[in-house]
């Protein structure tokens, strides 16, 4: 009885001290970043790649284990990235695109004499997609930018806008989206409306961070005027022709402006009720300065554009209202706006240079 006692008690204390150096054993190879499996890793990872060469030299035809392999290996190791290296490194990943782009050229002769023509325009930018989008493919565009235009009428202008301006969208580097919003029927025109409509749609299209709010007769004449949005609200059209290359006066914000999308809806997008010719851009400089931001502009030089001539359109006279209406922004801005924006879609137009989004927004 003694023995077996005895013998009962050896055993056990074998046991317990095997489990002890099983226990020290598993501790080093975890402190030491287990190097045994590392060099099983490796090999698989070899082996992954020899598979993945020969493949690529149609030797072997079993893709979808060897993905199945390569995407559990990058979940349990993802920070190995010496030995994924060759392996797993996708050629497309891609760096974010410079604050300031190579491509640009500054000064650009810009005029309105030679006649241009959709099909001429569609030929020569043939690196969009439909809806007038484009998004580089070297780098990872710093912004994402739906640029709005407001709409009726105005093919001729179209045409120049959009052969001026995508070339030097694309060399600006930028993720965009064309907006063309059309008015539909003949009642009055209202740009601040058809612009607040622009936000909302083409929010329901993509995740855009910035918005750009041009008129469809305008033209930079620099592409250092970078179409994108920056800290404050910014005006782009600073330096027009048609003011004599200098700004108006100290508050205009009309032509070309940006805001993100937090500055957008801090002011609580633009007016609804403005509407025909004047006043609307005054009332958006008013909801700025309440709510406390400040308006970037690029120099004199930069922010020079052209402004194609044109008489006043039928159904876009005067506002007499706007005088008034520009008094009483502070008691307006929290209850006239996108938050408070009603219209119905009548139309939606993709074509390679844009889209177009013809809108019912009803009548003064
Ligand atoms: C000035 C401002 C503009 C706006 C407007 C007053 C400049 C450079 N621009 O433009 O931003 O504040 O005064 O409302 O100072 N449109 C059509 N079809 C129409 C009418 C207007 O498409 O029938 C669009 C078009 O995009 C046009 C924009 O609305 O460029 C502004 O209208 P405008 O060009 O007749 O007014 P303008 O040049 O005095
Ligand atoms: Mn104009």
């Amino acid at each position: 009885m003694s023995e077996s006692v005895g013998f009962f008690t050896k055993a056990c204390v074998v046991l317990v001290l095997l489990c002890g150096l099983h226990l020290i054993v598993a501790l080093i190879f975890y402190l030491s970043e287990s190097p045994l499996a590392k060099f099983r890793n490796y090999r698989h990872i070899s082996f992954i790649s020899d598979m993945v060469n020969s493949q690529t030299h149609g030797e072997l035809g079993q893709a979808d284990n060897e993905t199945l392999d390569v995407a559990v290996y990058k979940r349990i190791y993802n920070n190995e990235t010496v030995i994924i290296g060759d392996v797993e490194k996708p050629a497309e990943v891609l760096e974010s695109c410079p604050e300031t782009s190579p491509l640009l050229v500054g000064q650009l002769r810009v005029e309105f004499s030679t006649p241009v023509d959709f099909n001429l325009v569609r030929q020569g930018n043939k690196h969009l997609t439909m809806g007038g989008r484009y998004t580089p493919t070297k780098c990872v565009a710093l912004q994402k930018v739906a640029i709005i235009i407001p709409y009726r009428n105005r093919e001729e202008h179209l045409k120049y806008w959009l052969y001026y301006l995508h070339p030097i969208l694309k060399r600006q580097l930028l993720d965009y989206g064309i907006y063309i919003i059309e008015q539909d029927g003949e009642n009055t025109f209202n740009r601040a409306k058809l612009l607040n409509v622009g936000y909302a749609e083409a929010l329901k299209e993509y995740d855009y961070d910035c918005f750009i709010f041009s008129d469809v007769d305008i033209i930079p004449m620099d592409d250092r005027n970078t179409y994108g949005c920056s800290s404050q609200p910014r005006h782009l059209s600073v330096s027009m022709d048609k003011f004599g290359f200098r700004l108006p006066y100290k508050q205009y914000f009309g032509g070309v402006s940006a805001m993100s999308k937090k500055q957008y809806e801090k002011i609580n997008g633009f007016p609804n009720n403005y509407w025909g010719w004047g006043g609307e851009d005054d009332d958006i400089f008013n909801r700025l300065s309440i709510r406390g931001m400040r308006i970037s502009r690029p120099s004199a030089e930069i922010g020079k554009c052209k402004m194609i001539r044109h008489g006043r359109d039928r159904k876009n006279e005067e506002n007499p209202q706007r005088f008034n209406r520009n008094a009483h922004t502070r008691q307006t801005i929290n209850t006239d706006g996108i938050r408070s924006l009603k219209y119905k879609v009548v139309n939606i137009e993709k074509d390679l240079l844009y889209t177009k989004i013809r809108v019912d927004i009803g009548k003064p």
